[in-house]
């Protein structure tokens, strides 16, 4: 089921509109990355002026796509723009960057939970991906689809279904690829950059990661720890933890992942990720995060050691909710 009923405003206000920001949510995946470039894209087309801004840069394999260099890094937007475009966020504080409430702000977003925070609200959580969305709005506003802009959106369904494996998954979300492919995605390549381009220091981190690796719950939960301590030993980066989390579902057994990121002395982020009928989010929420039923996260504060037992029983509990498979 498509609920396009918030399209037709917000393709009107952006025909009528003449300059735009265009902002989607801090530590940006590719979803926000892809959708946000596409419709960029599409708006210069139609001879708008377009400023991305976003908290933080693009994670390294998307920076090869075309588009991306528009992305500007900022804490705070000023200037005349006629709105604020906020993609992918379920709330208006999830850009953290200051300033959009001084815009009308048109909020398109796919997540459950969504807050209906704009001037203008189209919200469809049947999309499996925002880039869903923002094809509907290029194809509402009569922009030709380009292989730029397909490329973007593309690369947002590619990751935000979990290279294919979400349950969100719809004839849409082929429906969509297909158009992709038709103005010329190279979707060999574009994998081969997302999942195949960082480093052996990657590499070394999965080995450390997975050495690490503890099952709970009769093995249908896998848990993951990472520290600085370990990307040192590895030579990986931040960014090449992007994925990671994904790593323990080559198991059959393994369910759901939670991956504890130490951000700090006092701070955690975890990364939920889950099969099925695992609502994983359903966690996150109870921690002041948020995501998807299959991919979820949040920040905790604390030490690994004093917040992992907690958050491991709550998991293994939403494991224990959902039938086998
Ligand atoms: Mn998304």
């Amino acid at each position: 089921m498509t609920d396009s009923t918030g399209l037709i405003p917000i393709r009107d206000a952006l025909a009528r509109g003449q300059r735009f920001l265009l902002t989607s949510h801090a530590r940006p995946d590719g979803d926000s990355i892809g959708s946000q470039v596409a419709l960029a894209l599409a708006l210069q087309a139609l001879g708008k002026t377009v400023r991305i801004v976003n908290r933080d840069p693009a994670p390294a394999p998307y920076l090869a796509f075309p588009g991306v260099e528009l992305i500007e890094v900022a804490a705070a937007v000023d200037g005349a723009f006629d709105a604020a475009i906020v993609l992918e966020c379920g709330e208006l504080s999830r850009p953290d960057v200051a300033g959009l409430d001084r815009y009308p702000v048109v909020n398109i977003d796919h997540h459950t939970g969504n807050t209906g925070y704009g001037a203008l609200n189209w919200y469809d959580p049947s999309a499996a991906a925002c880039a869903e969305m923002v094809l509907d709005l290029v194809d509402a506003l009569g922009v030709p689809l380009t292989r730029a802009m397909a490329t973007g959106l593309y690369v947002a369904i590619l990751t935000d279904t979990g290279s294919f494996r979400h349950a969100n998954i719809t004839a849409r979300t082929f429906d969509a690829c297909r158009r992709t492919a038709a103005a010329g995605v190279d979707a060999a390549a574009v994998a081969r950059q997302v999942f195949d381009s960082s480093s052996v220091g990657k590499l070394k981190l999965m080995g450390a990661l997975l050495g690490g690796m503890r099952l709970e719950a009769g093995d249908r939960l896998a848990v993951l720890s990472l520290d600085d301590e370990m990307l040192r030993t590895s030579g990986a980066t931040r960014d090449d933890t992007e994925g990671l989390v994904n790593l323990p579902f080559a198991a059959r057994e393994v369910r759901a992942v939670a991956f504890f990121k130490v951000e700090g002395p006092d701070e955690v982020r975890v990364s939920l990720r889950s099969k099925g009928a695992v609502d994983v989010r359903a966690v996150a929420v109870r921690h002041g995060g948020g995501g998807h039923p299959n991919a979820a996260g949040f920040s905790v504060a604390g030490t690994y050691e004093s917040v992992r037992g907690r958050i491991v029983s709550e998991v293994a509990d939403a494991i224990a909710l959902s039938p086998e498979p």
